[in-house]
């Protein structure tokens, strides 16, 4: 099959990662740009060679001439840009966090299912190689069943600076970060009914909650932790690991800081290095999340081709939004929200 055009609509500071991830693509390639910011379609057209470039995402849909669209602006975008993709039966990748509601969220898998186009969420953390690592130890049966989980993200890293707009939300690291850190424990504990959520905000400079920490009750009857901050200053600064803890049947799995896999069950102890790769355009400490943005855009590529539905399809993401919904409202209530009533 020919090589799939694609069309990328936000050209802002991590749509940088998604340009040259499609570079480096196999089978597809961006043959058109849209920023409503001049600036920003100038650096970006310029640094990757692209001549088609629109400062409005209606005018971009009008001409045509891609097969898909790579929505990559912030949440508030998202609906309007999924439904013009819908409208023009343009299968369609939208980033995270999926919209501003779940309600949002909903109306867009539905609109994009009337339409029969694909829709993907940017969900990219699960792709990271130390969680993909992590998964395939679970699947070879090595701890068994797991019946405890502990997925943990804290970090005094600081976002503000290259996204100055996390500070200036009600909401912040359930919605920008923790949405991450559920995905995750959905991907490698299964669904989950219920949730209980803790927050704080420590850093006095932002609007939203730097602090949290979610209780979870997933369907296979594991209880798992999800702990995430933003306020946590450690002597080596772990951004941006994710770290696992699992109790199985048969034993335990840790993903400790440094990208350290220990295994341990009857046969003994095994470590492993489970380091991503350094992308030729990758830099520290963002390379790990770096390498799952081309590892989400091979996926979506290899999916759209076979047209089988992708790992973070609308459909499945809906069931991490809910868990960001949850855990808001749990916060707000002290109460357990089931997640049943959300979906
Ligand atoms: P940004 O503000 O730097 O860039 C967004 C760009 O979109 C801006 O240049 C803006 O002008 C443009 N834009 C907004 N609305 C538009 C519209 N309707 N039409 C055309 N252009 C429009 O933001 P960012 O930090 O690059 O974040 C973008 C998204 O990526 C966010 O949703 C964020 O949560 C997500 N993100 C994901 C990861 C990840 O690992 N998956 C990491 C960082 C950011
Ligand atoms: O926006 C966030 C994301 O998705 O990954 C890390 C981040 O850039 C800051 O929390």
């Amino acid at each position: 099959m020919a090589e799939l055009r694609g069309a990328l609509i936000g050209c802002g500071f991590f749509a940088v990662n998604q340009m040259h991830g499609w570079a480096l693509a196999q089978g597809a390639g961006i043959v058109a740009i849209c920023d409503r910011d001049p600036q920003r379609l100038a650096i970006v057209g310029d640094q990757f060679g692209i001549s088609r470039r629109y400062t409005d995402a209606a005018a971009m849909f009008a001409d045509g001439g891609f097969d898909f669209v790579d929505i990559a602006t912030t949440v508030q975008s998202h609906r309007a840009l999924v439904e013009m993709a819908a409208a023009h039966k343009v299968p369609a990748i939208c980033q995270k966090p999926f919209a501003p509601s779940l309600a949002d969220a909903k109306a867009m898998v539905a609109v994009t299912n009337a339409a029969g186009i694909a829709l993907m969420i940017h969900e990219n953390f699960r792709w990271q190689t130390p969680i993909q690592a992590v998964r395939k130890v679970l699947d070879s049966g090595a701890i068994g069943t797991p019946f405890w989980g502990r997925f943990s993200f804290r970090s005094g890293f600081d976002v503000f600076a290259a996204q100055p707009y996390l500070g200036e939300a009600p909401r912040f690291i359930i919605e920008d970060l923790g949405i991450h850190t559920l995905d995750i424990a959905r991907y490698i504990l299964g669904d989950v009914h219920s949730l209980t959520a803790r927050t704080r905000r420590i850093n006095p400079k932002i609007k939203g909650e730097d602090v949290a920490t979610m209780l979870l009750d997933h369907d296979s009857g594991a209880t798992s932790i999800v702990d995430v901050s933003y306020a946590t200053r450690q002597e080596t600064e772990p951004f941006p690991e994710t770290l696992i803890e699992l109790d199985g049947s048969e034993g335990t799995l840790r993903l400790t800081q440094g990208y350290a896999l220990t295994v341990t069950n009857g046969d003994g102890t095994v470590t492993t290095d489970v380091s991503p790769a350094l992308l030729p355009f990758a830099s520290r400490p963002w390379h790990n999340i770096q390498e799952s943005v081309l590892l989400i855009q091979q996926h979506w590529v290899d999916a759209l081709k076979a047209g089988t539905e992708t790992s973070t399809s609308g459909a499945d993401n809906l069931k991490t939004f809910a868990l960001v919904e949850a855990a808001y409202q749990s916060a707000a209530s002290g109460q357990l929200v089931e997640i049943g009533t959300l979906l």
